[in-house]
């Protein structure tokens, strides 16, 4: 569903904060849309906000851009670029921003279609969003796999590493070297001299990049990656059959909160909606690239607080920071 930016369609004339509370009232089929702002009111940076966002820290640090951290084919060429970096971004955090309560709200109401999210913290899922109502479009980093054996470990076993900087090796990969190396070794061939190869066999990314022929031979354990999507890879198959055969036919409401919308597929999603569909935007920063019914702009936690006070609904959580 990538396509070049067309303008939503705005049929409907709502526009202040009442017009929001009013339609979050009369509505049973929300989905939304979230990205990195409803997180930062914990203290876990986003990419794109000037000054204290991951890109700007990534670009200071002599990077040309912050998506190089997070491209897979860099990642296979060397890992140490994101295990240096992406402990920034990492949260073991045992709590969650009044955004992620309010969305939970909207589950206990019966009014949660899906929480389509491009966070990577796994927060909604603290939070107790219903599994079957959350897709996670970019991953997260609850669980890891090896890029050379494919195994799958809890991410949290990671975390130690990516907080030290230290590239994470794959446990099962060494335990099968280990392994291998108590067998014993058959008994030297009779030596044949091989001729020289012209060619040199190309060497597996994870092997040994010495140089030396021999060095070929030993085999190293594979590195492991959070499983989150990085740019060029292909977004979970959950996220395209969820959206294209229920969610773009079955919402009532778009809220879309704390997201630059910048990144695709996930910032077409607005135009694949039928266009009487209202669509509300609640961020830091208006975004001229889709057209949305109502802006609400302000700390997102204030502005969820404030829609349900208005919408006569408790939003019981701790406001971030404390008194806010
Ligand atoms: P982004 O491009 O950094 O945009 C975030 C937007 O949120 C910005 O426009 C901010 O103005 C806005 N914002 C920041 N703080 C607040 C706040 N307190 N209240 C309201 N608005 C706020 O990030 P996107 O999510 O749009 O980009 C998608 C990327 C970010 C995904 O691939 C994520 O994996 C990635 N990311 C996730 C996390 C996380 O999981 N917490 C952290 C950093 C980056």
């Amino acid at each position: 569903i990538v396509r070049a930016h067309r303008k939503r369609q705005k049929l409907i004339q709502h526009n202040t904060i009442d017009d929001a509370a009013k339609l979050l009232r009369r509505s049973r089929k929300i989905m939304v849309l979230t990205g990195a702002g409803i997180s930062t009111s914990l203290g876990i940076p986003d990419f794109r906000s000037k000054g204290t966002g991951f890109y700007d820290k990534v670009r200071s640090l002599g990077y040309s851009a912050g998506e190089e951290v997070f491209d897979i084919i860099e990642f296979d060429r060397d890992p140490s670029v994101f295990y240096s970096l992406a402990g920034d971004i990492l949260s073991d955090l045992n709590r969650f921003s009044p955004t992620h309560a309010f969305i939970k709200l909207l589950q206990d109401k019966g009014r949660l279609q899906t929480n389509y999210t491009q966070n990577i913290d796994n927060l909604e899922e603290l939070a107790g969003i219903d599994r079957k109502r959350l897709i996670q479009c970019h991953g997260s980093f609850a669980t890891a796999s090896c890029r050379k054996c494919g195994d799958r470990v809890p991410g949290s076993t990671l975390f130690a590493d990516l907080r030290a900087k230290r590239v994470a090796k794959c446990k099962r990969c060494e335990k099968a070297i280990a392994e291998q190396a108590k067998q014993p070794k058959p008994p030297p061939l009779p030596t044949k001299k091989k001729p020289p190869s012209k060619f040199k066999l190309r060497k597996n990314d994870w092997e040994s990049s010495s140089g030396d022929d021999e060095d070929d031979n030993i085999p190293t354990p594979g590195v492991m990656k959070p499983d989150i999507t990085f740019f060029h890879e292909k977004l979970p198959d959950t996220f395209f059959d969820r959206f294209t055969e229920q969610d773009s036919k079955d919402v009532d409401l778009v809220l879309v909160i704390g997201t630059s919308l910048k990144v695709a597929p996930v910032s077409e999603m607005p135009h694949h909606l039928p266009p009487e569909v209202p669509h509300i935007f609640i961020s830091k920063e208006a975004i001229e690239h889709v057209n949305f019914d109502v802006q609400l702009l302000g700390e997102c936690d204030d502005v969820c607080f404030e829609l349900c006070r208005r919408a006569g609904w408790g939003l019981r959580h701790e406001m971030i920071p404390k008194g806010g």
